[in-house]
């Protein structure tokens, strides 16, 4: 039976994965950190399978003492502090968690044993002020924020103890992707939400930034199975994952009002809203997999008018039975 341990295993990312590893017939295991409030609405459904073990990404003995107990074949960092507003608050946290927190676990790694094969969480926000289109894994890197620069910083550790340390050390870039379990801060899941709420009569109005940004958005159960890919291949490789589609934050906001038959969304709208705004922002984003369908076999599997579905859906019922 392999083994596999998961950072960020509470995260959205993580729980489809857990489960995806699961269904595999793997040994799962999850970090999880001390909060106030532990965080498990997400794995709740698997929490009896999977094995949870205490450490942080801030604390390197944690992580050790994490590998040890877990034993895994395959390490899949996918804890980081995600929220790219966020990170214009909190630059030196941010920097830590998710730029130096991968030098972390890789040295942990390193020390406890060299053969664990490692997925680096990497992403399109690397892109930034992006200088080719479509974006592929050779598309020059030009980060637009504290959470670009630290996940630029952790691409380039993981290629480094790839060539210093012949590790199995594989980085995917992966472009958006989304679910009902996106936090609720992210731009789709606000929206998707709000449309719930407000086809309920609980809200009135929905505060946005920017409505012209394109993203190319996917679902995260169909790109969880490109990281594992990513680690049964005989080399570690980068490898850039998403739809080839791009849509601005408008046609996701019409896309998900229509679903609940509202045509006239924009009187619910407010935009531009100087909360929701960045400092510096990323206007548009497309990915081009055509290397990850070449080598990996992998293409995904859902439209995007399906997970706005899915996702406005999934928001109904919650709401409807948050009376
Ligand atoms: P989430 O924000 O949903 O999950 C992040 C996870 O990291 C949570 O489990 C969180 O734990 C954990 N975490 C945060 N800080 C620490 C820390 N100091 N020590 C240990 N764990 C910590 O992210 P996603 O699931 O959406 O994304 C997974 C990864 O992929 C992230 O690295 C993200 O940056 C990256 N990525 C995501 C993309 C996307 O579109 N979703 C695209 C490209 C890359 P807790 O529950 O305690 O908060
Ligand atoms: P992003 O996702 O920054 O692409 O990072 P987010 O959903 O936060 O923003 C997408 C775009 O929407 C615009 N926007 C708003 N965003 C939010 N959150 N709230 C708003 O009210 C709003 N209005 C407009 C943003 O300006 C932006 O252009 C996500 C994260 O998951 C990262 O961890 C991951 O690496 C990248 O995707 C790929």
């Amino acid at each position: 039976m392999k083994r596999a341990l998961i950072t960020g295993i509470t995260g959205q990312d993580g729980s489809y994965l857990a489960e995806f590893l699961l269904k595999k017939g793997y040994k799962v295991f999850g970090t999880v950190r001390r909060l106030s409030t532990p965080n498990i609405e997400n794995i709740r459904g698997i929490q009896e399978k999977v094995e949870l073990l205490s450490a942080d990404l801030l604390d390197q003995s944690s992580m050790m003492q994490a590998l040890v107990a877990a034993e895994p074949d395959e390490v899949y960092n996918l804890a980081a502090q995600s929220f790219v507003k966020t990170s214009f608050d909190q630059p030196v946290l941010t920097g830590e968690f998710t730029g130096i927190g991968v030098t972390r676990v890789l040295e942990a790694i390193r020390s406890v044993n060299k053969k664990i094969k490692f997925y680096q969480a990497s992403s399109s926000e690397m892109f930034g002020k992006v200088t080719e289109t479509p974006q592929k894994e050779t598309t020059r890197f030009y980060p637009r924020s504290p959470y670009g620069v630290a996940k630029v910083y952790g691409h380039y550790i993981t290629l480094n103890y790839r060539e210093s340390y012949d590790m199995f050390a594989t980085n995917g870039i992966l472009f958006n992707h989304e679910s009902p379990r996106r936090g609720i801060e992210f731009v789709t899941r606000k929206i998707t939400n709000a449309v719930a709420r407000i086809s309920l009569g609980k809200q009135e109005k929905l505060e946005l930034g920017n409505l012209d940004a394109k993203r190319d958005w996917g679902f995260a159960g169909d790109f969880v199975e490109a990281m594992w890919l990513m680690l049964q291949q005989d080399k570690p490789d980068d490898f850039v994952i998403g739809t080839g589609e791009s849509h601005s934050v408008a046609e996701f906001a019409e896309e998900a009002f229509k679903e609940v038959g509202i045509t006239d969304f924009e009187k619910y709208i407010v935009s531009n809203h100087p909360k929701h705004m960045r400092p510096a922002e990323v206007d548009y984003l497309i990915g081009d997999a055509s290397k990850a369908e070449k080598v990996l076999g992998w293409k995904p599997k859902t439209s995007f008018s399906e997970l706005v579905s899915m996702m406005v859906k999934s928001d109904l019922e919650r709401e409807k039975a948050n009376k």
